[in-house]
């Protein structure tokens, strides 16, 4: 996979010439932005490996923009090597001071730049390896019940902030000890495994799913109020109620039951308390029979969640 390069100048002359050091790089994509302040949204769009950073910039100077993606925890790993004509050391203190990881003056040596760079994206990639590994389940390779809970409080902030809704459920595959006692250990992990593949394979790319550990999960549903999250549960368990995960060796169905808190619609104040409502939905579930559905605090209307449904279908068949 190519490494993203950004690069912030405003000089066309300077970017067409780093430009052409660059693609000395046949793994190297390289990208470019000229004002300072479209610097910020651009890497909320999307995060590349490398920012290279002019200090003067139109809007955004190059130390306010270093200081700003050091203060978002989400960028962490991200590398900024400031590139400028001035040597002078007060800038070059101060960059570094503001956590850019290294610091070159225009027109320097053309390999001694390549380099730096190519070891900077190495470190890059270690770190988010290793974050990787502190992040995904090892059985499932989806997201870990620790990944989950910082989703949900970046959620938190996020939501709070332009007032957005977003769901987190939680999932119980039923009676899963009978798989276990009754095919071993083995295919209880496959089945697992395959119970985790269908929720990731029929959710949008846009939403989380995390392993909680033995037959749970967690989803985070982004832009999603408790009703869309209601139906897109529904329509889930169906998909694994009817798909055989036990193929070929034995034939193995599972239900599974799970349990609804919206953000805005639940109230929560904190992540521990979002969590407890969905395991309140979680249990009542259980209790009311299992393979089914339930959202905190409210009684789900099932006439009117059928409507919607069906109205659903009707628009997609139209389109
Ligand atoms: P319920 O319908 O009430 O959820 O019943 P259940 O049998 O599914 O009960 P519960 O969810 O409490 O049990 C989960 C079981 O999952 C307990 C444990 O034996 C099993 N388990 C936990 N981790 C793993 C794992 O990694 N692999 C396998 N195969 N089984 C696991
Ligand atoms: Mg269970």
């Amino acid at each position: 996979m190519k490494a993203k390069i950004l690069v912030v100048e405003d000089d066309k002359n300077d970017f067409e010439r780093l430009k052409k050091s660059l693609d000395k790089e046949p793994n190297y994509r390289v990208t470019h932005i000229d004002k300072g302040e479209l610097v910020l949204p651009a890497l909320e769009k999307e995060t590349p490996d490398l920012v290279i950073l002019d200090i003067y910039l139109p809007g955004m100077d190059g130390f306010e923009i270093c200081k700003r993606i050091r203060q978002n925890e989400n960028l962490a790993s991200l590398p900024i090597l400031f590139l400028t004509s001035s040597g002078n050391l007060d800038n070059k203190l101060l960059g570094l001071e503001l956590g850019a990881s290294d610091f070159l003056t225009k027109g320097g040596d053309e390999r001694e730049l390549l380099l730096r760079i190519k070891n900077l994206l190495k470190l890059k990639k270690v770190y988010d390896d290793l974050f990787r590994l502190t992040v995904i389940d090892s059985l499932t390779y989806i997201y870990n019940r620790r990944y989950f809970q910082q989703r949900l409080a970046d959620e938190f902030e996020r939501g709070r902030r332009y007032k957005r809704d977003f769901c987190g459920v939680i999932v119980d595959i039923d009676h899963f000890k009978n798989i276990n006692d009754t095919y071993g250990h083995p295919v209880g992990d496959k089945v697992i495994k395959g119970v985790a593949s269908v929720l990731r394979c029929n959710m949008r790319s846009t939403d989380i799913i995390c392993r909680f550990g033995g037959d749970e999960f967690g989803l985070v549903l982004l832009e999603t109020g408790y009703e869309g999250a209601y139906i897109l549960m529904e329509r889930l368990r169906i998909i694994v109620k009817e798909k055989d995960l036990g193929a070929p060796q034995h034939s193995i169905k599972v239900t599974f039951s799970c349990g609804i808190s919206s953000f805005l619609d639940g109230g929560s104040m904190v992540v521990d308390e979002m969590i407890a409502q969905a395991d309140v939905a979680l249990y009542q579930s259980k209790r009311l029979g299992r393979d089914q559905t339930n959202i905190w605090g409210r009684k789900v209307d099932l006439e009117r969640f059928k409507q919607v449904v069906y109205q659903q279908r009707n628009a997609n068949n139209k389109h």
